[in-house]
């Protein structure tokens, strides 16, 4: 059976050319720093943000951990938002394995952090208060509908964390989809954060890995983090040489997920019983809602499930579907297909 499957972009498989770099791999120990793909790989990362130095880690989830440790010591606190993957989704990590606290504040429907709530969570100097040392930011948004910061306001942020003296992590799982949607370079998202995390398994279809990137200090410091939480790998090449091809092909063809996700946004709103904002489409996620009586998401789910689409019920009446390499606009119409057919 064709399954066109939208549940994430992390689903992606690896491309002719990813697996035949894979093969050819230069390799080496890279606890030794001796790995050459790990370190071009890193290189060519760094480079592309505009940072001294990267660092290639298991997931997203190990880049957010590892910088936020290397940022903070127990018991000090990093200002988050309240949708973010990192207090969501990211099984508490920094407080369960770092003693970080997350002070979280509420998340504009555009992924945003209003400034003065930013600023009135930071913590005076007192013996009561933990102390604040980092804030994070989150580029795309997931949870925002996949919302993008713009740099003016990164750049606002920026100026706010300097004059508190403090640090600005950015969770760019999808920042090039955020340049792309907004048509900057992605340079001008990552100089206003110390450090950012970018992945390379999801819009950007590589089989594993992210890449943490920040002044050479910092990298240096974020490799032992990384050590400590049992993340140092050895022939790592298999897995930089896809990410080079990654970087190489899969950032100019973001434009095309973009798209889809508006074929797609725009086929559900023409389909009775299901509701979307088609101004809160912005990069490759569409989250949209069961309008109907007896009918809820986790059904109408597994309904497409049958009929060979996959999405993921993300709330009772709400879905969320993921376009990404592999998917084209006839997938999207055999989606919209399935989708009609599944609400009748
Ligand atoms: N997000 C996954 C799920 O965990 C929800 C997805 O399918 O979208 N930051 C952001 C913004 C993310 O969306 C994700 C993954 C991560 C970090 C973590 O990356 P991984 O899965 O590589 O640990």
């Amino acid at each position: 059976m064709h399954v066109v499957d939208l549940r994430s972009d992390t689903v992606t498989l690896p491309s002719d050319e990813m697996r035949e770099a894979i093969a050819r791999a230069e390799l080496g120990d890279d606890v030794f720093g001796e790995d050459p793909t790990v370190n071009r790989l890193e290189q060519m990362a760094a480079e592309r943000v505009g940072k001294e130095a990267g660092l290639l880690v298991v997931s997203g989830t190990m880049g957010n951990l590892a910088s936020i440790l290397t940022h903070c010591r127990r018991g000090e606190e990093v200002i988050l938002g309240d949708q973010s993957h990192t207090f969501i989704y990211e099984a508490g990590g920094i407080s369960a394995l770092g003693g970080i606290h997350p002070h979280t504040v509420p998340n504009q429907t555009d992924g945003t952090l209003r400034p003065e709530d930013i600023e009135a969570a930071i913590r005076p100097d007192n013996v009561h208060f933990p102390r604040t040392r980092l804030i994070c930011l989150e580029n795309t948004h997931n949870r925002c509908c996949g919302a993008s910061l713009r740099p003016e306001y990164m750049a606002a942020v920026e100026q706010l964390a300097r004059r508190h003296g403090l640090a600005i992590h950015l969770d760019g799982a999808r920042v090039f989809n955020a340049a792309a949607a907004l048509g900057v370079d992605v340079k001008e998202l990552a100089q206003h954060a110390d450090s950012l995390t970018f992945c390379l398994s999801k819009g950007l279809a590589a089989p594993v890995g992210s890449v943490i990137c920040g002044s050479k200090a910092f990298i240096a410091e974020a490799r032992r983090t990384r050590k400590v939480l049992g993340g140092g790998m050895r022939q790592a090449g298999i897995l930089a040489a896809a990410g080079i091809v990654a970087l190489d092909k899969m950032i100019d063809r973001i434009q095309e997920d973009h798209d889809n996700a508006m074929r797609l946004a725009r086929g559900i709103e023409r389909i009775d019983g299901l509701s979307i904002d088609l101004a809160r489409v912005y990069t490759n996620i569409v989250y949209f809602d069961v309008a109907c009586e007896g009918l809820n998401a986790e059904e109408l789910a597994r309904r497409l499930s049958g009929r060979g689409v996959r999405m993921l019920s993300v709330g009772p009446m709400r879905i969320r579907a993921v376009t990404h390499y592999g998917i084209t606009a006839e997938d999207i119409d055999f989606a919209l297909h399935a989708l009609e057919e599944a609400m009748r």
